[in-house]
């Protein structure tokens, strides 16, 4: 596959394991072959190329972290590195693999019956069928704890209603996993989306995030059997629990489409010429350069620190947050960086680095804005809770 400055500036494969480096290059590889050259185009139509999805599965890269049930068990460290690896051609594609790996299969492997993980999951793996996960709702999507979706218990039945918002894969998906208020609390349910009452419908207009699917769901008396629930998953503890896979997940993914724009700024700075050199020869764009490489070294190096705590059972949610936070903030700031140095060729599809941003701008917001992150990471601090 392709090489990034980074492989030799940087080495990150120095400090893995050679299990990791194999993940890690088989995303690159598929990646680059599979998704870069269509991504562009993809894009610009606003195209979610579902055909890719066996083609994924069959890497292995669909809930791949988890254990058993036609999961690969791999590390979390090299799960991460599938993420960066993926992002660094497009965030939508690392958002496929995290709304599959990280939120709809992790809930069922988390808190799902034995008889629900051995139905769903292996077929999952497989690709064969998609999941979604449905907590964020039209109203706001950083306060889950006034959600207005319900899901009351009638005779056998639970009878879910409400709506959700910015549901990853809702139009494709076999089944969601939604998150309703009960009277015992959040409870999670599996519903599978041909039953009668469940609506999903894309969002259209979107300037990021093109080339994958975010939607609406509605569901009126959306009526499931007893067993449709999570049994593991009592309270707002359910879905942060998913919640903190995908942000993990982030914290890599990010990195990776740091790393695209940098190589974008790196190699145009050498080739093109004004002032009759280089744009690489003046110092400025060399400052620029050694800034933007500094803050990606120090965000894959704390995302390998956390992927490390997370392998060890020793991560904390603040830790998470501190990694999300710094990922995507410094994700952002190093693409907009790199487009000051590809100049008026920077915002064209001729570069990755505007779809960078603009999907970043996406990832910035899902999964805890910063402004949530900083609070997060302020109440572990202080011990004082600035959210009640
Ligand atoms: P709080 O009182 O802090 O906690 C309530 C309960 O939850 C537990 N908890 C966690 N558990 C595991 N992991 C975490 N990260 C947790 N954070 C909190 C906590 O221990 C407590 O448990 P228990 O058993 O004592 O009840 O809750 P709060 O209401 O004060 O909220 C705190 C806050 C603001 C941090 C939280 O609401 C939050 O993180 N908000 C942001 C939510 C968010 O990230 N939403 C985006 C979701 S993305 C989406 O829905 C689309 S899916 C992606 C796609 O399809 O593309």
């Amino acid at each position: 596959p392709e090489v990034s400055v980074m492989d030799e500036v940087f080495d990150l494969h120095a400090i893995l394991q050679p299990d990791e480096i194999e993940w890690a290059m088989k995303a690159r590889t598929f990646a680059q072959t599979h998704i870069r050259p269509v991504i562009e185009d993809d894009f610009d139509k606003k195209y979610f190329r579902k055909e890719l999805i066996p083609l994924i599965a069959e890497q292995g890269f669909l809930g791949m972290h988890l254990k058993g049930y036609g999961c690969a068990g791999a590390s979390a460290v090299s799960y991460g590195l599938v993420c960066l690896e993926t992002e660094a051609v497009d965030s939508g594609w690392r958002t496929f693999i995290s709304v599959m790996g990280s939120l709809a299969m992790s809930a069922i492997y988390k808190y799902g019956t034995e008889e629900q993980k051995n139905y769903w999951l292996p077929q999952m793996a497989k690709g064969e069928k998609l999941g979604c996960f449905g907590l964020t709702e039209p109203q706001g999507g950083s306060d889950p704890a006034n959600m207005l979706t319900t899901a009351t218990k009638v005779g056998d039945t639970w009878v879910i209603n409400g709506a959700k918002r910015w549901i990853g894969l809702a139009t494709l998906a076999d089944l969601a996993i939604i998150w309703a208020m009960t009277d015992e609390g959040v409870r999670g349910f599996i519903v599978p989306t041909d039953t009668p009452g469940f609506k999903a419908t894309a969002i259209d207009g979107k300037l990021s995030m093109r080339a994958s699917i975010q939607c609406e769901i509605e569901l009126d008396n959306v009526t499931l059997p007893a067993d449709a629930i999570l049994p593991g998953a009592k309270g707002l503890s359910g879905p942060f629990g998913c919640l903190n896979e995908a942000r993990y997940g982030i914290i890599w993914g990010a990195m990776g489409a740091a790393r695209a724009c940098l190589d974008a700024a790196i190699n145009r700075s050498k080739d093109r010429e004004v002032f009759g050199k280089p744009i690489g020869s003046f110092q400025l764009t060399q400052a620029k350069l050694a800034d933007m490489t500094l803050e990606y070294e120090k965000g894959v190096l704390l995302a390998l620190h956390i992927g490390r705590q997370k392998d060890a059972g020793t991560l904390n949610i603040a830790q998470i947050s501190v990694g999300k936070l710094n990922s995507v903030r410094e994700a952002l700031k190093i693409a907009r960086e790199a487009r000051t140095i590809l100049g008026g060729d920077g915002i064209t599809g001729e570069f990755p680095v505007m779809r960078h941003m603009a999907n970043l701008e996406s990832v910035r917001t899902y999964e805890g804005t910063d402004e949530i992150h900083q609070l997060v990471v302020g109440r572990a601090l202080t011990g004082l809770n600035a959210f009640s």
